[in-house]
């Protein structure tokens, strides 16, 4: 019987522990658009004490510039409405503007607009806002979240801003994207302990030296990667344009997985270990595992990628 989608996608259904981060973004959906935007501050700054994102480099920020520069040129009751535009979808110029970004530009459009907000080029939160009971009760779920999650919150708000008029056209990636530079080097060998699988190995190599070439070239003709909390992305083409656009300068460190052949002739393996994004480097591991699907000819018919609720799911590889 010939491998489907929507039945790969089951597979290790029953080791998935429920992500907090999706209740948390639901709860940050509910709040008004000035606690948003409060809640995101606060929530930026007191991480800031601990973890800071690297700064983006100039080939990054050119695409954001054109709307900073316009932003920078506002005054202060205008600065503020734009960010309410943006961050409540409105449809407006600046809006449409931002939806189109790539979701590194986007983060780089507001790490640069928190900077002049420290600096007061850029209105800050008005001196007397008075934190909602919302807001306090948000910020105390994020505090009880491991890092990889608390970037991963902010990421994923951060990326639903602005109006999107092409929300409906999943392959419109923006293309020609500056490379992302890795704040420290890739892990060169890889060793899982369990797994000897040489497509996912090749997988977790290609990834971590950026050839996304090698890294399709793995997957089945209608093989399909499904990110957290998204869609499967099926076919190499729109896979590569995906990785290209979200998967650069990531640094893979699977740490254990177990294998199991199917009677198909098809094995199913769940990997777990520890990624770390360029905008945080060696500061921020996030725990997560990939549920791959290998077909009879050893290419990748689909792999999931999934944030793990919590460390101690790192060692959750039993079936039952
Ligand atoms: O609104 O195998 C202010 C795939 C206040 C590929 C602010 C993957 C106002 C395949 C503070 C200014 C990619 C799927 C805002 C693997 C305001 C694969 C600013 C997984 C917004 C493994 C806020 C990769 C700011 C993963 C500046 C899991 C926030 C990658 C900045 C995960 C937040 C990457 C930043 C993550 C967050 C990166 C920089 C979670 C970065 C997060």
């Amino acid at each position: 019987m010939a491998l489907t989608l929507a039945s790969a996608q089951t597979i290790f259904s029953s080791t998935q522990v429920p992500s907090p981060i999706p209740a948390t973004i639901a709860l940050f959906e509910q709040l008004d658009v000035d606690d948003q935007l409060a809640f995101l501050w606060f929530a930026y700054t007191e991480m800031g004490k601990t973890i800071t994102p690297a700064a983006p480099g100039a080939a990054r920020l050119q695409f954001a510039e054109g709307l900073l520069g316009q932003i920078k040129s506002m005054p202060q009751p205008e600065q503020t409405q734009v960010m309410r535009d943006i961050a409540s979808c409105a449809d407006t110029p600046s809006g449409r503007t931002y939806a189109a970004f790539s979701v590194n530009t986007k983060l780089a459009f507001w790490y640069e607009l928190g900077e002049f907000m420290k600096q007061g080029i850029v209105a800050p939160i008005p001196p007397g806002y008075q934190m909602s009971i919302g807001v306090r009760a948000l910020l105390e779920s994020v505090q009880q979240l491991d890092p990889g999650q608390q970037i991963t919150v902010l990421r994923n708000t951060v990326v639903g801003m602005g109006y999107d008029v092409s929300a409906q056209s999943p392959s419109s990636y923006p293309t020609s994207e500056p490379l992302f530079e890795r704040t420290v080097p890739a892990p060169t060998k890889v060793a899982i302990e369990g797994v000897t699988e040489p497509a996912v190995l090749g997988y977790i190599e290609a990834m971590n030296t950026d050839n996304f070439d090698a890294a399709v070239a793995l997957f089945a003709d209608n093989g399909a990667l499904q990110p957290p909390f998204q869609k499967p992305i099926v076919g190499r083409d729109a896979i590569k344009q995906y990785m290209q656009s979200e998967a650069q300068g990531l640094n893979m460190m699977p740490q254990q997985g177990i294998t199991e052949s199917r009677e198909d002739g098809s094995k199913q393996l769940k990997v777990t270990g520890i990624v770390q994004t360029p905008w945080f480097g060696v500061n921020v591991g996030m725990n997560i595992s990939w549920r791959f699907l290998i077909d009879g000819q050893g290419k990748i018919f689909f792999v999931a990628i999934d944030m793990l609720a919590s460390p101690q799911e790192l060692m959750n590889l039993r079936r039952i």
